[in-house]
């Protein structure tokens, strides 16, 4: 198969309610989309970049940069018929993982078309459904938390993930722990603490959480060992884990012993089939991680989960966690505490292009 265009769509979707980190608060989802056309079908995929760079180096102007001028020319004239070999293909071209995934992730979506079957079963998943988890911003005051909180419980998400900064760490931790005792409860700092902060991070042991996400900076793999060696609650790496390689290093430093995998910041569907032989070799728990996705991310995300090694409960949450009206159809549902992973060729999703057009803020386009 020959790639013969992209369109490249950057829409502005309002989220629910607005998303605050320890980095920022998002209202709106900027989300950039490419529709690849090659034999004739259309392959969609989502970029994880935000508009700003706070989770990684990448935003949506830098992946759209590096799309339509190094990665889209890299596969002119060229034969693909794996995505793998697209990975090879944009192997030249130095950072920019999420902008590559966001290609190699439209060329699964063809290939799994061609091939008549979901995605999850082209990557090898294993699960028709998966555990949903939900991750709960910052919020103005504890009892607002409690109430969200409240809300998700009922639901039914399995797992609640709290964002954390200091200041906003083991108080709000403390309340949601009394009010529910056996929820399965993880924490996300974001990057947000120093080695400085040891002796208060080790306090978070007493409130039986799954994992610490990402307590320390996005590039301090030691930082996090030398954590581990104190912290008896178990580190999981969120931003330091940029590619397979990483990933390697941080399991032989002890850097973490759990992987959030998300798909566009390795640089991949492929980097995940990487980071998931390497996880299983050892017997280190995974889980899909999230980017507030539109539902063509989510759909990739679903499939991810679907993989033998992804043991804990996800980043998915049900399509109104996020958005009102989402550009993919049919939305995502809860259904007993779980997401059912598509099984309709493809990413298994509708592209709703009355929605796409309204949502859209730029379009640009390549052709070979
Ligand atoms: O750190 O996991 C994170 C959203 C945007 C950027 C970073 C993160 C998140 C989330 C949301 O936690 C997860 C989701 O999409 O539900
Ligand atoms: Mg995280």
């Amino acid at each position: 198969m020959k790639i013969d265009r992209a369109a490249l769509y950057l829409l502005a979707m309002p989220l629910v309610a607005p998303f605050r980190t320890s980095f920022g608060e998002e209202r709106v989802r900027h989300a950039l989309l490419v529709a690849l056309e090659g034999d004739g079908r259309i392959g969609w995929g989502e970029c994880v970049a935000s508009s700003g760079p706070w989770y990684s180096g990448e935003t949506v102007n830098t992946a759209r940069h590096a799309l339509l001028d190094f990665a889209l020319p890299l596969l002119r004239g060229k034969e693909v018929n794996h995505p793998q070999e697209i990975a090879r293909l944009l192997a030249p071209i130095r950072g920019h993982p999420m902008a590559k995934a966001t290609l190699e992730g439209a060329a699964w979506d063809l290939v799994a078309q061609r091939e008549g079957k979901p995605l999850a079963a082209v990557l090898g998943g294993t699960r028709d459904r998966v555990p949903a988890g939900v991750s709960v911003g910052i919020q103005e005051d504890i009892p607002t938390l409690l109430a969200r909180v409240g809300n998700y419980v009922a639901e039914g998400y399995r797992r609640v993930k709290l964002k954390i900064e200091p200041g906003w760490d083991l108080e709000p931790l403390a309340a949601v722990r009394e009010r529910f005792p056996d929820l399965p409860l993880s924490v996300d700092a974001n990057a947000a603490y120093t080695p400085s902060d040891a002796s208060h991070l080790n306090q978070l042991d007493r409130f039986g959480l799954l994992m610490v996400e990402q307590p320390l900076r996005h590039d301090d793999l030691v930082g996090h060992a030398r954590l581990a060696e104190t912290l008896n609650t178990p580190i999981c790496l969120d931003e330091s884990i940029t590619s397979p390689h990483r990933a390697w290093e941080a399991l032989e430093l002890g850097a973490c012993r759990i992987i959030n995998v998300k798909q566009g910041r390795i640089g991949g569907l492929s980097a995940v089939l990487e980071v998931h032989r390497l996880a299983q070799e050892r017997g280190v728990p995974l889980w899909c991680g999230g980017m507030l996705e539109t539902g063509i991310g989510r759909a990739v995300n679903a499939a991810v989960a679907s993989l033998p090694g992804f043991t804990l409960p996800h980043d998915i949450s049900a399509t109104d966690r996020y958005y009102h009206e989402d550009i993919a159809l049919p939305p995502f549902l809860l259904e007993d505490g779980h997401i059912r992973v598509p099984t309709r060729p493809g990413l298994g999703v509708e592209v709703d292009l009355v929605r796409l057009h309204r949502f859209a803020v730029g379009m640009w386009t390549w052709h070979r």
